[in-house]
């Protein structure tokens, strides 16, 4: 047994299943151990997608995604995948060669210090220096990736340490861990202040969308009946139909859902994470803010709670409940403003223009995406619109990255999560800039024979900054490029293709690429005059 067989019995003691990456000179061992493994090594056409979609395969199920890497360049491929998880808290394994640390045959030749480079950018960052010590660090590794915070954690394992004769050492089994439940003074003084609001509203935030958590908190919106808004990752983590929901916080304020926020004397944001871009501001003025999370608040000039309930979230709501239900007859003062801010969003929805609004394009995607289908967002102008516009009712159904808010992981994610759920919808929708970024993952995704369909929003730009660059008075300058002929392109993939040809083309489009499997690309033009005419002019006329 070879030190490499050591790493991959350790995983597989982890219950790891994939390994996304692209390997090196430097992962033969580890390579070769996994063809002998249960484990799937699926191969990825750049690396920076293999993190993106171990980072996808965390945020879904709770269970670290594993991605590997040669050293050097490989291994700084991974970077932007490494913040992608940490800033968006999801648990993920990197593993990366290096030259040998025993004796240095050639020299300094692609030798990057990498721990110290992913040092920032992850929960922790070791190098393995002795076979020994693989059982206890991959344990410790999967621990500290999976425990609240959820993020990344590298290793790096020399190629000759990889190669070296390992001695027999039992591997650490894992187990589950029950985290406290907060402390009785916390939800008397949480229970407190929530019976003396006037006119509350709870906020769902992105530690809200942890998989364990769905029952939970959606049991607790339905007991206590406070009316609900959610911040851009905190989308679909209560299931549908309850009645509740006043909207999404897509913009930081001045939105329709902040008719609501702004009257409300007392916000609970469940699992609010500041890494995302404010849902709104605190100010001296505006309501008092109770914290609820797996951790402490992280104290910002925007954000700084009066009262906080910490520890596992499920069950502290649930004791939280307990107290409350029944108790609240001001629950629902703010539930009259719901049904004028969700109609003021639907505006449009299904107006016959073409190129399409973003407002349809969203209106079409949720008509052929049943209640369980999962849509993944790249980052562009569209994000915005999805978040407000797109309803979820079943949690983690609309993947976004509203942290670390890279183009290009769009469809690699989708690529997960079609992997997960191969019998739900998925689908990914990027822009045509983002989607350029990692497109050669089409290849991955038809090798693994996935059922996907990849919607690409075409402006011929970088919409979203060129919007940016017009709201804020500068010139037109800088954004536009060309593309290719898309469904050519997809063609050249061995995959389905198809463009959009009418304003009602979208949706028969997409129901046929849905229908007929496999991996198809459709292409729909945008019209994104309405950023304009609804983001800065509508809204500040209403404010
Ligand atoms: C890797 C990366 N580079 C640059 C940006 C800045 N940025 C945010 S949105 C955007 C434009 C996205 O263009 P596209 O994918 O075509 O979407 P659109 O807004 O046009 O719909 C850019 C350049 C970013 N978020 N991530
Ligand atoms: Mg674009």
């Amino acid at each position: 047994m070879k030190g490499a067989d050591l790493l991959v019995a350790a995983l597989e003691n982890e219950g790891v299943q994939h390994i996304f990456g692209v390997p090196g000179e430097e992962n033969l061992d580890v390579v070769d151990a996994l063809r002998r493994s249960r484990i799937t090594f699926v191969v990825t056409r750049h690396e920076q997608a293999a993190a993106f979609m171990a980072a996808t395969h965390g945020r879904l199920t709770g269970r670290a995604g594993v991605c590997l890497s040669t050293l050097g360049p490989g291994a700084l491929n991974l970077t932007t995948g490494a913040a992608f998880a940490l800033l968006g808290a999801m648990p993920m394994v990197m593993i990366t060669g290096q030259k040998g640390i025993l004796s240095r045959k050639q020299a300094r030749f692609q030798v990057v210090d990498m721990v110290s480079t992913m040092t920032p950018l992850s929960k922790m960052a070791h190098q393995i220096v002795s076979p020994a010590t693989i059982p206890s660090i991959v344990r410790e590794a999967f621990r500290v990736a999976q425990q609240e915070r959820p993020g990344p954690v590298h290793l790096e394992l020399p190629e000759d340490i990889a190669g070296v004769a390992a001695p027999e050492i039992p591997l650490v089994t894992p187990h589950p861990i029950d985290v406290p439940v907060a402390h009785p003074a916390a939800l008397e003084r949480a229970a407190e202040l929530i019976l003396k609001a006037e006119r509350p509203l709870v906020m769902l935030g992105a530690a809200a969308n942890r998989p364990r958590l769905a029952d939970a908190l959606s049991d607790f919106v339905q007991r206590l009946q406070i009316p609900f808004f959610n911040t851009q990752m905190g989308k679909g983590a209560v299931a549908g139909g309850s009645g509740l929901y006043m909207g999404t916080a897509a913009l930081s304020e001045r939105d329709y859902v902040h008719r609501a926020i702004d009257r409300a004397d007392l916000i609970i944001a469940i699992g609010h994470d500041t890494v995302e871009k404010p849902p709104f501001f605190m100010g001296p003025d505006g309501p008092k803010v109770l914290h609820v999370g797996y951790l402490p608040a992280t104290v910002e000039e925007v954000f700084f709670p009066n009262a906080e309930l910490v520890g596992d979230v499920g069950p502290s709501l649930t004791l939280l409940a307990d107290r409350l239900e029944g108790k609240l007859p001001r629950a629902g003062a703010l539930l009259g403003l719901r049904e004028e801010i969700l109609a003021r969003i639907a505006v449009r929805a299904t107006e016959a223009r073409y190129p399409l609004t973003p407002q349809r394009i969203v209106h079409d995607v949720r008509q052929v995406m049943p209640e369980d289908g999962i849509v993944c967002l790249d980052n562009g102008m569209y994000k915005i619109w999805f978040a407000r516009n797109y309803r979820t009712h079943v949690a983690n159904t609309l993947l976004l990255d509203n942290a670390l808010a890279t183009m290009g992981a769009g469809l690699p994610s989708a690529m997960m999560a079609a992997m997960l759920h191969p019998t739900r919808r998925v689908l990914a929708v990027c822009g045509d800039g983002g989607f350029m970024m990692n497109s050669q993952e089409l290849e991955t995704a038809a090798r693994l024979g996935l059922n996907l369909v990849v919607l690409v929003l075409q402006d011929n730009a970088f919409g979203m900054i060129r919007w940016k660059q017009a709201a804020d008075g500068f010139a037109d300058f800088g954004m536009t490029f060309g593309n290719p002929d898309f469904v050519a392109y997809a063609m050249a993939y061995h995959i389905k293709g198809s463009r959009v040809e009418s304003a009602d083309g979208l949706e028969p489009t997409l129901e046929a690429a849905f229908s007929g499997g496999g991996v198809h690309l459709v292409c729909v033009p945008v019209d994104y005059s309405e950023n304009m005419r609804v983001l800065i002019d509508e809204l500040r006329n209403q404010a």
